[in-house]
């Protein structure tokens, strides 16, 4: 779809003018923001929550809506520092210092919150673990880890292999459970009676904050090493990419299982002191613009995954909310197809921005800014203080709109610090002062990068490289399709041919006829080579829990190959 660029709104934007603030740009002065530039004391827990909690205007403003469909729960500020202060007693009582690695895997709840910041708080490195994991990638990451303390709930337990991990010391049980003995700890009981009163542990902006694992395509999850120095990106990127303002009513919905959920679920928004909505329980259409229309949030950050099922579910549904708080509305995880920022303007009357990013880049790299035209299908520019470029695999530069290696220029506060035990895997992310991203994209003649796929994906047929994103794009413009997943399939003649995985949306059936008018419609409406030669219907097509469709399971599928790590899998 060619879509002309989209204004930006006029509006009072935190970043009005992103060329000027690109030149003259300096960390330092962000830095400035921190109490810990006067006092010299760091440590994220308390820049996030104490600091406000000791501001009298804001101790009793919430914190942490935190609404699922069985509980309704608001924390303030002052509330958020106490319990976190009392998980903090806790851990430190069963022996928890500075650098210990102490895992939570369970769902979203103001207990998570809680103990999240307790973990930070006596100068531990917190690893958030998806609930849905199943024993395999439960056992994966606490061994590489040696976690030696583990946060869970009873009936989550029977994942946890606790015979095979010689390093786990201690278990918290959020929750009743029959299990007592020295190596389990009873969350309530002994919360209760902790003390509000917590000495925070001063660390270093180079000492470690968060694991977050994340899954390469062959092999083992890799644990990506965070320290406290990325809340100074958190804290610019809230500012200028986010916008938020003092009374905002903000909900990202990515779980904290995903560094989306930390990163911009946890630590920007409440750098910044904003109510965060945390909403438990799983996706329906309902509840979903339920929970902007009953918190009024301003501010909204998700994924175009989520994005797409409420393009399929249709505009009666949206028609029974009142969904005019919202203010501004950001996506990430994968490419935002033009299709769904048509939607949005449709029926939310706003311009939803791309924002790109991964786990290792800790936080917003690429983006679309408010004050910003946006071009559809283009993730945007980089954030002041970054310089991206697209290069080859020598680490060169390449003129605009040619397609290559998405890269960055070394040396941006949220970056990883390493690869956990894996020094060499580190190394390899490096050429020539880059950071290789391991994305393929190009940059046209304006500095606007447009994704084209993970490397891995990117297609060549007959010579001519197509990425899947675009190919699923235009596909789910088709009034059949609700989703697609696009693969190279090897041919003897063409190299790969392109074949498509979809789903259809109700009141479609899978037939010749059918198949054959979305082929001719990617062809007429995309290209004739980018036209899927194969297409298979599907009930649903592979995701990670964040949302991003694996094209490699696809792949393994089509190919009858094994199918490689697949804990990050959606049910
Ligand atoms: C934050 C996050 C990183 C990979 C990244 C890319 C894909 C993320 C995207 C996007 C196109 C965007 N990705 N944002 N692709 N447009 N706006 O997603 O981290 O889970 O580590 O994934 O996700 O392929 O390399 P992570």
């Amino acid at each position: 779809m060619d879509m002309q660029p989209i204004a930006a709104r006029p509006g009072n934007h935190n970043l009005a003018n992103y060329e000027e603030k690109r030149a003259s740009f300096d960390w330092e002065e962000v830095k400035k923001n921190f109490s810990w530039y006067e006092t010299g004391k760091v440590n994220v827990a308390y820049e996030t929550i104490d600091r406000h909690a000791e501001n009298p205007d804001k101790k009793n403003q919430p914190a942490l809506i935190y609404s699922a469909p069985d509980r309704e729960e608001v924390l303030t500020f002052d509330q958020l520092k106490k319990a976190s202060n009392q998980f903090a007693n806790v851990l430190k009582d069963h022996g928890i210092e500075k650098g210990d690695r102490v895992f939570l895997f369970m769902p979203r709840s103001p207990e998570f919150y809680a103990s999240f910041f307790g973990i930070l708080k006596v100068g531990a490195i917190a690893g958030p673990l998806f609930e849905a994991f199943m024993e395999q990638a439960v056992r994966d990451r606490l061994e590489d880890s040696e976690a030696t303390m583990l946060i869970t709930t009873p009936d989550l337990l029977y994942r946890v292999p606790e015979n095979e991990l010689p390093n786990l010391k201690k278990i918290v049980l959020v929750g009743d459970s029959e299990k007592i003995s020295e190596r389990y700890i009873n969350y309530y009981k002994e919360t209760e009676q902790a003390s509000e009163e917590f000495d925070i542990e001063w660390v270093d902006l180079e000492d470690g904050m968060l694991l977050h694992y994340t899954s390469g395509s062959t092999g083992k999850p890799k644990g990506v090493y965070h320290v406290h120095n990325a809340m100074i990106q958190h804290y610019a990127t809230g500012d200028w990419v986010i916008d938020l303002k003092e009374d905002d009513i903000y909900w990202c919905t990515a779980d904290p299982g995903w560094v989306t959920g930390t990163s911009y679920g946890i630590f920007a928004p409440w750098l910044h002191g904003v109510t965060n909505v945390i909403r438990g329980g799983r996706f329906t259409p309902e509840s979903w613009y339920g929970t902007i229309d009953k918190h009024n949030v301003t501010v909204w950050y998700s994924a175009p995954t989520a994005f797409r099922k409420l393009v399929s579910s249709g505009v009666d549904v949206i028609k029974q909310f009142d969904l005019s708080s919202l203010r501004h509305v950001m996506s990430v995880g994968e490419p935002l197809n033009p299709e769904v920022i048509t939607w949005g303007m449709k029926a939310l009357n706003l311009r939803i921005h791309d924002t790109w990013w991964m786990t290792e880049t800790g936080g917003m790299l690429i983006v679309n800014y408010p004050s910003m035209d946006i071009r559809p299908g283009s993730m945007g520019k980089p954030i002041p203080g970054v310089e991206a470029a697209i290069v080859d695999d020598q680490g060169n530069e390449l003129p605009p709109n040619q397609m290559g290696n998405l890269a960055i220029k070394q040396g941006w506060p949220s970056m990883m610090r390493a690869i956990w035990k894996n020094p060499g895997k580190y190394e390899s992310y490096f050429i020539n002062g880059w950071y290789v991203s391991g994305d393929s994209a190009y940059m046209d003649e304006d500095g606007y990068f447009w994704f084209q796929g993970r490397l891995d994906d990117v297609i060549n047929t007959s010579g001519e490289r197509v990425g899947p994103f675009e190919v699923e794009s235009k596909l789910i413009e088709h009034p059949a399709v609700a989703e697609a997943g696009v693969i190279g399939k090897p041919d003897p003649e063409r190299g790969e041919i392109i074949k498509a995985f979809i789903t259809l949306n109700d009141g479609y059936e899978a037939n010749d006829e059918l198949l054959e008018d979305i082929r001719v419609f990617v062809k007429t409406g995309l290209s004739a080579h980018a036209a899927p030669r194969e297409i298979e219907v599907k009930d649903t097509i592979p995701k990670t829990r964040s949302g991003k469709i694996m094209r490699r399971l696809l792949k393994s599928w089509e190919l009858g190959l094994p199918t490689g790590d697949t804990s990050t899998l959606e049910e």
